[in-house]
């Protein structure tokens, strides 16, 4: 068994395979992790925020950025992750399987670690094309699995924390050491009995590796590294026009593409999805506000007589898609005021729709104080689309696009 597993890594070697690449690697991918969990942990704080958090209004694109990099972030973590894989791919046939209890908890968080991120990514991934073939309700399952991700990569780091500062940085000229690909330089160092039993075969490791021309082996690297490069810009490059304006042209392979849709913008659920056409169409439609006990209701023409308020702001959908667009109508301050409110209460929202998580969604009051928060009635300089929210919907700035409720039918003051 020993000797097989020291045949296998014998013959997987590689100039790629070292300790360096998994740091270069490593490093990255790192970063990618780190990007996607903190503006994940943004975005659903957002959405489900503790009760004292208030967020920034501005930029105005806020949202449209730190979901942006999240998308952009998580869908570069595929070429990563595989990169990194296959560089540390001889690993698996370490033997004896286990060494100490520090290489248990190693192994443990790694194969945790792989799991979890493979997951993670790839229902992100989906949920981006809004396709839910998994048996599990994607938001807990994304957000529990970010922290299984931090945790194991944590251990991850803190065990090989002396392999990762060795090889933080490049050697100026390439030593003897970082041309053993990972693998033998555990294998000679984890198990010296094993080491003497298998002199014979670990001797051929290494005399293969010595053989390795200096030149092809440099190249090689370079040429590894060029390719994750290119894999990374192909996936993020092609993908990323659907938040990120100046690639529009080469956004091939996003879910959403900028001015597809009506009235310029791309629409996320429609309302035969919602359910929602024929109230919203009604000729009784009026938009309620309750602050107390008093209620309030304002019909469409009732809305529109009250002073109009311009503003661009973006739809920044948590699927990674966004578009700037230009709103017209009543500022909800103005609404609260004539209804009798204050600008510091917080407001539910409350949709025509009348299942899901759509139906009902709660604004702090630094949205409702804002003057770009409106009550739109108008989009790209036309009556809103039944698509987009008509007869009115909420547009507010620096909020994710699923608190931008459409076909609205209520606002109610929550009490402090
Ligand atoms: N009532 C209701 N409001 C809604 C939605 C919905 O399905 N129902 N979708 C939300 C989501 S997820 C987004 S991204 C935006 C999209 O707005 P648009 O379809 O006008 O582009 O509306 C939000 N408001
Ligand atoms: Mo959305």
């Amino acid at each position: 068994m020993r000797r097989l597993m020291y045949e296998a890594r014998a013959q997987l070697a590689s100039p790629v395979r070292n300790p360096r690449m998994a740091t270069v690697i490593g490093r990255l991918l790192g970063l990618a992790f780190l990007l996607c969990f903190g503006t994940g942990l943004f975005s659903h704080f957002l959405q489900q925020p503790l009760p004292w958090m208030t967020f920034p209004t501005r930029p105005v694109g806020l949202y449209q950025v730190s979901q942006g990099t999240h998308i952009i972030a998580g869908i570069a973590c595929f070429p990563l992750l595989l990169a990194k894989l296959y560089v540390v791919f001889p690993q698996l046939f370490q033997y004896p399987p286990v060494t100490s209890f520090a290489n248990f908890l190693e192994r443990a968080s790694i194969a945790l670690f792989v799991g979890a991120s493979l997951v993670e990514i790839t229902i992100g991934l989906l949920n981006t094309y809004q396709w839910y073939p998994f048996p599990f309700p994607f938001k807990q399952v994304h957000f529990a699995l970010a922290f299984v991700i931090v945790g194991s990569l944590l251990v991850h780091i803190g065990v090989k924390l002396p392999l990762i500062a060795a090889h933080w940085r490049a050697e100026p000229a390439p030593g003897p050491e970082e041309r053993h690909p990972v693998d033998t330089v555990e294998a000679t160092s984890a198990d010296d009995e094993g080491l003497s039993r298998t002199r014979g075969l670990t001797g051929r490791v290494l005399a293969y590796i010595d053989s390795t021309p200096e030149l092809p082996a440099r190249t090689s690297r370079r040429g590894f590294l060029a390719t994750v490069a290119l894999a990374v810009a192909a996936v993020v490059g092609l993908t990323a026009g659907q938040t990120f304006a100046p690639l529009d042209a080469v956004n091939v392979f996003g879910p959403r593409k900028k001015g597809v849709g009506q009235q310029g913008v791309p629409v996320n659920r429609t309302s035969a999805q919602a359910k929602v056409a024929t109230a919203a169409l009604s000729a009784d439609w009026v938009l309620t506000l309750a602050v107390g006990d008093t209620e309030r209701s304002f019909s469409r023409a009732d809305l529109a007589a009250l002073p109009q308020t311009d503003v661009d702001l973006p739809i920044a959908c948590v699927e990674g898609w966004s578009q700037m667009a230009a709103w017209r109508g009543v500022r909800l301050r103005d609404l609260v005021d004539a209804a009798g409110g204050s600008p510091e209460s917080d407001l539910r929202l409350i949709s025509l729709e009348q299942r899901g998580g759509f139906k009902q969604t709660e604004m702090g009051s630094e949205y409702v104080r804002d003057p770009l928060t409106l009550v739109a009635l108008e989009l790209n300089g036309e009556i809103l689309d039944l698509e987009h929210g008509y007869p009115a919907r909420m547009i507010a700035p620096g909020r994710p696009g699923v608190l931008q409720t459409k076909w609205l039918s209520r606002i109610e003051a929550i009490d402090a």
